[in-house]
């Protein structure tokens, strides 16, 4: 990659300003300097990815392709100009052209093409994988519309159409000679020959284009750059397909919606035809391609294939890829059954995401028949197979199809050589409970990979106040090697530094106080303590129990005036999905007690209650460099991991958590005095759930704080006229399946410890420098190491 003086930068943007905007610099509006910068960075970077896939095919590299129905990018354009060094040079020039670099980024549209925590691993990882330059690209789906764009209206959540690509998309590439056919539906006949291969007929058969856009990954500093494949489904246009023209629309209608929207479901599966169809379009898209590289790179047979290809699915999303493969190893390039399996079980590696039962993927028999009858055969056949090595009374627990029911997960573990769960005590909890019959078969196939975050997009490009104060410090080779952020334990009796590092949290409140003011009109204390809680909105996540917090504080300070207490901001940023209505009545009570919090003079500057609407990745840069307080709340053994723990970890954050997915390892590493942990361990959660739970209406009846909140929920205290009913009976009536009221208590003390740690200041900005000195463990980079040396083995 060039590096530019100021001077040539400016020339650059001069030039592509007249060529490709017709304007002038003097002229420019932020969008024509955003899409200028794009085009400077995109000479460079095209340049660099051409040579990278050159070498990698000189040197015939073996690679890993990361197959995922989501992909949580947010925008480009800050980590590109970073990892490419082209940042501080374009910064300064827009400088001196009067413009604030961030207005000018900001320009650019968050790519949502995706939910929440798998779809922005998957996106880390990207960075990861091409920083470290490991020969690794993407496969995902250019959605139309990517997650839905949130409103609150009269404190109730209201969603709109994500329309991301209203103005082109600057980073992608259409590669339409690269086009791919994936066939749907239809029948299938078959004959014997006399060596006893078969031979199939389709009839009726949906075609369907798959035309790639390429999205440029850059690694940081390295000279190389990888690559996101995001496939696009289009109709054919012509005349000889039997179609009448009203048939003809309705093909191309039903084609291009394959496409069209990302699911916003997270952590459920909901069984829609449309959804399998996004499956299977992915994974026969991409293992067509995939077959015809390894034909044009290396001269070896087939049989090679998995010498030369790893495939990482990122949940079982892309598990249709297992008998997809084995189809096109037999069907079209004439391999046998054994072989087939040997390539195909020897090259796909799984890693489970939710141990949650309703995110287990389980399609019906006849849909997964209706979507294509041969890939139906094939999963039959791997069963079928699969069942003969084990007894009776494990079919229950282990076949793949199971009354009438295509077991998606079961599937993945039999056709994968390697299944990791996400964190130490998931992975844990996936060999003991969720997929312990597969485990007993054969333990070695399972392994753990805790995750990770990129710390250039979390910390050097979110927080450049604190990068900037730690390279002063210790120089800056922690960007490349984030371990190295230990070396500030150093500074953890340096008044001095602390000092420092207090300034920056002050200022990254301060920008935020500003952001909270414009979206909301709300005026938060910058003095009060920053208690955050961002993450899509779930029952086992627990904002109900942060709310029940709240309002017990607001009962404390409403009982006693006078009482000293730190205050508060207690900051929320969360989507439901459109169908989870116990969610969605989770936010409106999160508004309704805002709402009657900010508007109580009694309260006034001591506790107030933000809802920041439309959460997504780039609010997430603002929020995360100003969070004092880190919830990570989930009732234990229900989150897999978290990884907004580790980006807020990072940018000085103390967790207030329970034992749960990664809280339990930022514990190991920052030590008890350096984190907040209250409530049930998992595995009382996991006894209590195989006892039949615990008695929710006694915790209700005993404790007085409770029945206070509870009995608020079903009265007009919040709201008039609406209640909040619905979550009082569940708590009651389903017995509290989350454990909001049995941690109640314990929580309450977290918080108060939370809050008298706050007031000693040195103390509490000490806990903070430990907490970033060792983030680095939880960098994707260290992740990433971990995958390629126990699961990709890549050069
Ligand atoms: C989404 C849909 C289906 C299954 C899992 C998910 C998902 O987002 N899971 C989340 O994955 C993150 C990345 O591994 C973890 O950090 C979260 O704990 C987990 O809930």
């Amino acid at each position: 990659m060039r590096t530019f003086t100021k001077y040539e930068f400016h020339n650059l943007l001069e030039d592509k300003l007249h060529k490709q905007r017709m304007t002038t610099v003097n002229e420019a509006t932020n969008t024509d300097l955003f899409y200028a910068i794009a085009a400077i960075i995109n000479d460079e970077v095209h340049q660099t990815a051409l040579e990278t896939m050159k070498r990698h095919h000189q040197n015939k590299e073996r690679q890993v392709s990361y197959l995922s129905l989501e992909f949580l990018i947010g925008r480009l354009i800050e980590s590109n100009l970073i990892n490419t060094g082209f940042k501080s040079v374009c910064d300064e020039v827009l400088i001196d052209l009067g413009k604030d670099p961030r207005h000018v980024y900001h320009e650019e549209e968050d790519a949502a093409l995706g939910n929440g925590g798998l779809g922005r691993l998957a996106a880390c990882f990207l960075d990861s994988i091409a920083s470290l330059g490991l020969a690794g690209n993407g496969f995902g789906i250019r959605y139309r519309y990517g997650l839905f764009e949130q409103r609150i209206v009269s404190g109730e959540q209201i969603e709109l159409p994500d329309n991301w690509l209203k103005e082109p998309y600057p980073w992608e590439t259409r590669k339409f000679e690269e086009t791919v056919i994936v066939n749907f539906g239809g029948t299938v006949d078959y004959t014997i020959d006399e060596h006893d291969n078969m031979h199939f007929t389709f009839n009726n058969q949906e075609k369907v284009q798959a035309v790639p856009y390429d999205v440029s990954i850059v690694g940081y500093h390295n000279d190389v750059v990888n690559n996101l494949r995001l496939w696009k489904a289009e109709a054919f246009n012509r005349v000889d397909d039997g179609h009448g023209y009203d048939n003809r629309l309705n093909y191309m209608n039903n084609v291009e919606r394959i496409s069209g929207v990302l699911y916003p479901d997270d952590e459920s599966d909901d069984g829609k035809l449309l959804r399998l169809k996004q499956q299977y379009f992915l994974v026969s898209a991409t293992l067509q391609t995939l077959i015809k590289r390894f034909k044009s790179i290396h001269e070896l047979p087939l049989t090679q294939f998995h010498e030369k290809n790893v495939i990482q699915i990122n949940d079982t999303h892309p598990t249709l890829g297992i008998p997809e493969l084995m189809r096109i190893l037999m069907d079209e390039e004439g391999l046998s059954w054994k072989e087939a399996w040997y390539i195909t079980s020897h090259t796909f590696a799984y890693t489970n995401h939710t141990i949650m039962q309703e995110a287990l993927e389980k399609w019906s028999y006849d849909l997964v028949k209706q979507l294509n009858p041969r890939v139906l055969m094939i999963i039959e056949e791997i069963n079928r197979q699969f069942c003969l090595d084990i007894s009776e009374d494990q079919l229950k627990d282990l076949s793949v199809i199971d009354d009438g029911v295509v077991h998606m997960s079961r599937l993945a573990i039999i056709g994968s050589f390697s299944v990791n769960g996400v964190a130490a005590l998931h992975s844990d909890i996936i060999k003991k409970h969720t997929f312990n019959d597969f485990y007993q078969l054969d333990e070695e196939k399972f392994n753990n990979k805790t995750n990770g975050i990129t710390h250039r997009r979390w910390l050097l490009n979110a927080n450049p106040g604190l990068s900037r104060l730690i390279t002063s410090k210790i120089g800056d080779s922690w960007i490349a090697h984030p371990d190295q952020l230990r070396q500030l334990l150093d500074f953890k009796d340096d008044e001095n530094f602390l000092s420092e590092l207090d300034a920056v949290k002050v200022k990254n409140k301060q920008h935020l106080k500003k952001v909270i003011f414009q979206k909301t009109g709300i005026e938060v204390n910058e003095n009060s303590i920053f208690d955050v809680q961002i993450k899509r909105l779930h029952e086992y996540k627990r904002q109900l129990l942060n709310v029940f917090h709240i309002i017990y504080l607001y009962h404390e300070i409403k009982d006693n005036p006078t009482m000293e207490v730190q205050p508060r901001t207690f900051i929320f940023g969360a989507k439901a999905a459109p169908g989870y209505k116990r969610a969605k009545e989770i936010i409106r009570l999160i508004h309704a007690v805002a709402n009657v919090i900010n508007n109580d003079d009694d309260v006034a500057d001591r506790i107030k209650v933000v809802f920041l609407e439309n959460y997504n990745v780039s609010l997430a840069e603002d929020i995360i460099p100003a969070a004092e307080i880190s919830e990570q709340i989930s009732t234990a053994s229900m989150e897999a991991s978290g990884t907004g723990n580790m980006k807020m970890m990072m940018n000085g954050a103390v967790t207030l958590g329970t034992m749960d997915g990664a809280n339990v390892e930022i514990d190991e590493r920052v030590g008890r005095d350096h984190i907040i942990i209250f409530g049930l361990s998992s595995d009382k959660v996991i006894d209590y759930q195989n006892n039949g739970g615990y008695r929710a209406r006694e915790v209700y009846q005993t404790d007085e704080r409770i029945k206070r909140i509870m009995d608020e929920l079903n009265d007009d205290t919040f709201t008039n006229g609406k209640s909040f009913n619905d979550l009082y009976y569940h708590l009651l009536k389903d017995n509290d399946p989350y454990f909001i009221l049995r941690d109640f208590d314990t929580y309450v003390d977290a918080e108060k410890r939370a809050a008298a740690l706050y007031n000693d200041k040195k103390k509490w900005n000490q806990m903070s420098l430990v907490n970033i000195a060792e983030s680095g463990y939880f960098s994707s980079d260290r992740t990433i190491k971990d995958y390629n040396e126990d699961i990709w083995k890549l050069n």
